[in-house]
């Protein structure tokens, strides 16, 4: 038994963009997809039965996290990651790889894992391939990543190929260690950052290996959107056809379109609920900062084309009144509009696919999204 399979639905003759089906343990969602962050097991505001309301599919929980607070002992005695946060549809859990290196200062990178100070004691830690197969098994998430290097950009040629051939070698050592291959699926993460031949040495290095999926990592880490889209373009051809790729931390509206015309079939993101607690929601015609005096008295809807259940009964003057006096309701309901525009615009994505015509729905959205301005 294999745990994750991809259902390849059909390619957009317009984009070549792919439409498909990903089967996991706990069910089936469709891509091109968006995931939810759940960092600590829970989509920051959201309650599991908003996140279904909205039609999430899947989300993304975090080893690194969940390791330190409550700890996976913790997880895996009350049933799993599944059943402590009472989700039942697929999740996916990265490797706590990206996080060492985002989160906590004076981290020490060696061949049998990463040494790092734990980002809120101060603590000591150690983690490897090995540990955060341990972990994710645990967890028991539907896709586990593996534990690999994300350098930060820009890197030299020189520093990149060594770190490409330490995250292949860890890919090896996350299969040996992963000990639930019949119920979790493990997929392998391409790095290799703008340098071409690197890119392709990574994919075939891990595409050897049999994944039943794989990532493209290292992206969206400071480079311009061209370089992204470059990258994609010349990274995505040494993946195999028949397996769901992922593109790690991405989900601006332009990158989720512009990398599913890219062959990528899965992304997350914190954008959508980082921002929401900020007071920024994306619209219909852009981002519209709610917080601003302007909206003091305007009784319209966030966006006036959303359905929403938000859109459909609060008004900008309520939520920026909330918003503005740090009352929580206010977060959750930015939070649950930006969650169901940016599952809305993927639904819409799959749908353009399916008709042909993702290039032309890319520039219907762009113009009014207001990102065909120079
Ligand atoms: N590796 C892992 N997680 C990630 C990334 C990566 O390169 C990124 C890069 N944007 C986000 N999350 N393991
Ligand atoms: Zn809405």
């Amino acid at each position: 038994m294999v745990a994750i399979r991809y259902e390849h639905i059909k390619t957009c003759r317009q984009s070549g963009a792919r439409l498909g089906k990903v089967h996991t343990p706990h069910g089936t969602f469709e891509t091109p997809i968006f995931m939810p962050v759940g960092t600590l097991a829970t989509v920051k505001t959201m309650s599991p039965e908003e996140l279904k309301e909205i039609g999430s599919q899947i989300i993304l929980s975090n080893t690194y996290h969940l390791w330190l607070r409550p700890g996976h002992d913790i997880v895996k005695e009350a049933g799993g990651l599944h059943k402590f946060m009472n989700w039942d549809r697929p999740i996916l859990t990265d490797s706590g790889g990206f996080q060492v290196f985002s989160l906590s200062a004076l981290r020490k990178i060696e061949e049998e894992g990463v040494h790092f100070r734990n980002h809120l004691s101060g603590e000591k830690l150690f983690l490897s391939p090995e540990g955060a197969m341990e972990i994710q098994n645990a967890l028991g998430s539907d896709i586990m990543m593996a534990f690999d290097e994300c350098p930060p950009y820009p890197a030299t040629y020189e520093y990149m190929l060594k770190s490409v051939e330490r995250t292949s070698r860890w890919a090896e050592r996350c299969l040996e260690g992963h000990k639930r291959p019949e119920d979790q699926g493990l997929f392998g993460i391409v790095q290799g950052g703008e340098y071409e031949d690197l890119r392709k040495k990574s994919a075939e290095d891990l595409v050897s290996l049999d994944f039943p999926g794989y990532a493209v990592g290292g992206l969206s880490v400071g480079e311009p959107k061209d370089v992204m889209n470059r990258v994609l373009e010349f990274t995505t051809p040494h993946l195999p056809h028949d397996k769901p790729r992922y593109l790690m931390g991405v989900g601006s509206p332009d990158a989720l379109i512009d990398g599913t015309i890219r062959g990528i079939d899965m992304f997350d993101c914190v954008l959508p609920t980082r921002i929401a607690r900020n007071g920024t929601c994306m619209t219909s015609s852009g981002r519209l900062v709610v917080r601003n005096a302007k909206y003091a008295k305007d009784y319209r809807p966030l966006d006036e084309k959303c359905d929403c259940h938000v859109c459909k009964n609060y008004t900008r003057a309520y939520i920026r009144h909330l918003v503005k006096c740090d009352e929580t309701f206010g977060f959750r309901l930015t939070s649950y509009h930006n969650l169901y525009f940016l599952l809305k615009l993927m639904e819409q994505v799959r749908e353009a696919i399916r008709q042909d015509r993702l290039l032309d729905f890319k520039e219907e959205f762009f113009e009014m999204y207001g990102l065909n301005k120079p």
